[in-house]
């Protein structure tokens, strides 16, 4: 391997003495930093680190090249140089490598190096490669609705470029030409994967296909990465576009901590690599230069050694971490006193549940500027394929509700980067059965914004999402999930299923400062009628509806079933049942209060839904009511559900003899209120 002289010269480039020798200082500090938790691990006293030895040209000299007045970076796990750079104490990083209450990345929640400072726009990082990619394209995505100033740096390993988010990422902010640059830090390996199994081609020949220049440098020179940002930063600055920045470069600590390198890579290739070491080249080059004495440099090392000892011993005699509990919500539902009689009828025109979630949209857009309705076909004159969105781009400018690329995951890692920058997205899902490749981005990064940055950064957002069957939708066009997403602590889950509860409860969604998804039962649209409240209307998260009181047996049921569930309760009362009709409406929080002075009435308890059963929101229900109302029930606790089968099958009678329907709800009620 030949390593090339370096040509160029630090002022041709703009950069004074001083920013040059402070450049190495940050190098140093970053090499010295990793010396130390390395030791700190073998020492048997932090359990795990992350190394970024080998990275820091790349790193350090890229964030040079940013404001750090406007920017936003989000760096990755192996950017100890980008952090420190950026302006990241060490005492700050030693307290995070520590795991320690005063933490202020996540209180010791996460793993060390997840970069997060949200004073500093440095956005919560979470361990799952790639997913930070569509966030900052949102975040540039809002700076660039605004008109605010700021670009975004975003960084990754080349492993991380063979994940479908970077591809959507990438695309994405080629589509909208956006601010954001797009920095790999190609150091051979994801783990063992050498880059030749895990890259076809070249990484910075990709851009092309997503309509950005990509540059492929040695990402070892701090010069040459300086020169190669302040394109891109020219770039993004300019309004012309994202950049691509490929830096080859190499690690010379293993993957981490808990990795042995000796089973993947020679001594002799980490040597050759040694050869180009970009913290002792860049001591050459500003000896060379004159811009420090060696004297001089040595103090400067000794320097950093003492502080980095003296944050050590400060860091490691902090208080503990002791909290496990708080900020998996910015709000708690605290659980209100039982309802126990029927809701006041609402008035106001008589709508379809579509037609209610076209006007509710309308109405938020209008109330709140900072919302955005976005995802596939939502934009211009169709309005999606349900026209849930009609006319919201002719009325509110496509700025604030267009079309996204088919790109599940990215349309919800974008919202996240929109929230992240001060937005109230309201991305739409087409189906829910297309819902799934974007669990990752609504599990891993949506849900645990909060928690995992110790409630410094939030997630506010609505994910509207049309689910469930009945309408010979067939396997893909007909599921029900949510149950997945009712499992996950970080999220509230809603379904509405009258006209006035979609704008109740979508006014309370968008208001939350947590993320709610937000399940609209499509077979309900045109089926649905009801009043559409004109005015102020609030449906509050967490309370249930009783459609029907009754004392011989209570019905639990939310979206299409409590429709059917509607019609049944007729039926029995004519059979001389007086059945009692939860509508759930909100399934996270629960409205367990409601559901318990109901169980203490009718003793007799039927869950109807159209998931599955195994495993469904029912068995949580029924799970609750046997562990907290078990005295009261006469009867063991029925549920009424999908059998184990994926969603509804298509043809004629296929789906009939499976969807739950009035007539099966009044005859597993029949059978319960006999026994
Ligand atoms: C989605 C996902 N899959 C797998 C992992 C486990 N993992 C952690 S780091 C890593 C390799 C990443 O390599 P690369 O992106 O090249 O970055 P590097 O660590 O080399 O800097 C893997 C597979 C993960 N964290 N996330």
């Amino acid at each position: 391997m030949e390593w090339m002289r370096r040509e160029l010269h630090h002022r041709d480039l703009g950069l004074t003495d001083d920013q040059v020798v402070d450049m190495y200082r940050v190098m140093l500090t970053a090499r010295k930093m990793d010396d130390r938790m390395f030791a700190l691990n073998r020492q048997g006293r932090v359990p795990f680190v992350v190394g970024s030895s080998g990275h820091e040209a790349i790193q350090v000299a890229s964030i040079f090249a940013l404001d750090r007045d406007v920017d936003w970076i989000l760096p990755y796990y192996r950017d100890m140089g980008a952090a420190l750079a950026w302006g990241f104490e060490p005492l700050d990083i030693f307290l995070a490598t520590f795991a320690k209450r005063d933490d202020p990345m996540s209180g010791g929640r996460q793993l060390p190096n997840h970069w997060s400072d949200v004073d500093r726009r440095v956005f919560t990082q979470s361990s799952t490669i790639g997913t930070q990619y569509p966030h900052a394209v949102g975040i540039a995505q809002a700076l660039a609705t605004d008109g605010r100033e700021g670009v975004v740096f975003v960084s990754g390993g080349e492993g991380s470029t063979s994940e479908g988010d970077w591809h959507e990422a990438m695309n994405c902010a080629g589509i909208h030409q956006l601010p954001v640059i797009f920095v790999i830090e190609n150091n051979q390996y994801a783990i063992s994967v050498p880059s030749h199994d895990e890259v076809a081609g070249c990484i910075a020949d990709r851009a092309k296909g997503y309509a950005m220049p990509g540059w492929l440098i040695d990402g070892n020179d701090p010069l040459e990465v300086y020169r190669t940002m302040q394109m891109a930063v020219g770039r993004a600055r300019a309004g012309e576009g994202p950049s691509l920045i490929e830096a080859e470069t190499y690690r010379y600590y293993a993957h981490t901590s808990d990795d042995d390198d000796r089973l993947y890579r020679s001594r002799e290739e980490v040597d050759e690599w040694r050869r180009n070491d970009p913290v002792v080249t860049m001591r050459q080059y500003i000896i060379e230069e004159r811009l420090m004495t060696a004297a001089e440099e040595l103090a400067m090392t000794e320097q950093v050694e003492d502080m980095l000892a003296r944050a050590v011993v400060e860091a490691e005699a902090a208080p503990e971490s002791d909290d496990p509990y708080s900020n998996v919500y910015v709000r708690v539902i605290e659980p209100g006193p039982a309802v126990t009689s029927l809701e006041e009828p609402v008035e106001g025109e008589e709508v379809n549940l579509i037609t209610a979630v076209n006007r509710s949209l309308h109405e938020v857009m209008d109330r709140f500027p900072d919302t955005l309705v976005f995802g596939e076909d939502v934009g211009g004159r169709k309005g999606g394929v349900f026209k849930a969105t009609e006319r919201l781009s002719e009325r509110f400018g496509e700025d604030r509700c267009f079309n996204t690329p088919l790109a599940e995951a990215s349309i919800i890692g974008s919202a996240v980067g929109m929230a992240a920058a001060g937005k109230r997205p309201l991305p739409e899902i087409q189906f829910a059965d297309y819902i799934h490749p974007a669990f990752d981005q609504i599990v891993s990064e949506v849900a645990r914004v909060a928690y995992r940055s110790n409630g410094k950064w939030n997630c506010p957002m609505v994910i509207r999402t049309p689910f469930g069957g009945g309408i010979h939708g067939a396997l893909y066009h007909s599921q029900s999930v949510e149950a997945f997403y009712a499992h996950v602590p970080g999220l509230k889950v809603v379904v509405p299923s009258t006209p006035a509860d979609v704008k109740g409860l979508l006014f309370s969604a968008v208001e939350d400062p947590d993320p709610v998804m937000f399940l609209e039962p499509k077979k309900l649209y045109r089926l649905a009628k009801g009043p559409y409240p004109a005015g102020e209307h609030v449906v509050p998260l967490g309370r249930a509806a009783i459609r029907r009181l009754g004392s011989d047996l209570t019905i639990l049921t939310y979206g299409a079933m409590a429709h059917f569930a509607g019609e049944a309760v007729g039926l029995l009362e004519e059979r001389g049942i007086d059945a009692e009709l939860i509508d759930l409406r909100s399934l996270k929080p629960l409205d367990w209060p409601t559901i318990e002075a109901s169980v203490q009435k009718t003793s007799r308890v039927l869950i109807v839904h159209e998931d599955n059963e195994f495993v469904g929101y029912g068995a949580e229900l029924a799970a609750q009511i046997a562990d907290k109302a078990f005295e009261w029930l006469d009867a063991p606790i029925r549920r009424y559900a999908l059998p184990d089968l994926p969603a509804f099958p298509y043809a004629n009678g296929l789906e009939e003899m499976v969807y739950p329907n009035p007539e099966g709800i009044v005859e597993h009620a029949v059978e319960l209120a006999k026994y």
